[in-house]
């Protein structure tokens, strides 16, 4: 078993038992994919496989899983609402390296500096934050222009034991994950003209700047090539574009 294998089960599990889920699309070619990391004697087989589920409230539930020896695994999780509702993103980046773990989880705000928005969404979970944030401090440097779309309830952290993964972020993993799902349980549709065409700005913002700034764009390209590497990540990690484009 893998270190991120237990936080996919439970993902997966708990959206099943707790939303009426459907499968989503993934291209042919991308449900899994074989490749070789390292040269010589360093060579290492990695495998990344990808899924995807939807509900009536969630356009796009979808996980990439990225194994390859104990030096590099990756669950990059994220969950993207249907474009009639106000819910944030669900957003996990967990991410072991040679150097060690990296870990971030967040409800990614859709607007970031609305004061109601983070009454509505991040101040219910702040107390959750911070007790999760006792055990994973603040993980430093961070890029600058990311910063508008996390919350203030960003868990943002650098463990070096694999064992803090294994449970204290295993924990928050699951708190978040559970408390999002409230969330998606209470959000009514939103039928403002000018509401919806806010969210599906700040929706298509944080696709597109997810999709230019991915930072598992070099790992992707080294391991499978840049044309797989591009259309995986605008086909299906972030296909709101595509999508858009398609019923226009
Ligand atoms: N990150 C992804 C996807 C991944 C993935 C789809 C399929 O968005 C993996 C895999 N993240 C991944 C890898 C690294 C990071 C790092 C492989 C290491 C890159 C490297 O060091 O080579 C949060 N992820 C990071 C970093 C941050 C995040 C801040 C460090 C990047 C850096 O130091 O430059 N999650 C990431 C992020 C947003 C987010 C930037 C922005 C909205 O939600």
């Amino acid at each position: 078993m893998t270190l991120y294998q237990p936080f996919l089960d439970y993902a997966i599990a708990t959206l099943q038992s707790r939303l009426d889920l459907e499968s989503y699309p993934i291209p042919s070619g991308f449900e899994s994919k074989a490749g070789v990391m390292g040269k010589g004697k360093n060579q290492q087989p990695v495998l990344t496989t990808s899924y995807g589920f939807k509900s009536d409230k969630l356009r796009q539930i979808r996980a990439a899983h990225v194994q390859g020896g104990n030096s590099l695994q990756v669950l990059n999780f994220v969950i993207f609402p249907a474009l009639n509702y106000d819910l944030p993103f669900f957003g996990a980046d967990l991410v072991t390296l040679p150097g060690g773990h990296l870990i971030a989880i967040d409800m990614q705000p859709l607007f970031s500096q609305n004061e109601a928005y983070q009454t509505k969404y991040s101040q219910p979970i702040m107390p959750m934050f911070h007790s999760h944030q006792q055990d994973l401090p603040w993980g430093g440097d961070f890029p600058e222009e990311a910063k508008q779309y996390f919350s203030p309830a960003f868990l943002w952290t650098r463990p070096t034991a694999t064992e803090v993964v294994e449970t204290k972020v295993f924990a928050a993993f699951c708190d978040y994950l559970n408390a999002y799902i409230n969330f998606v349980d209470r959000a009514t549709e939103v039928e403002d003209r000018q509401q919806l065409s806010a969210i599906l700005k700040a929706q298509k913002s944080y696709s597109d700047y997810r999709a230019e700034k991915d930072p598992a764009r070099g790992m992707l390209t080294r391991l499978y090539g840049s044309e797989w590497a591009e259309e995986y990540i605008h086909g299906f990690l972030f296909d709101l574009e595509r999508k858009l484009a398609l019923t226009a």
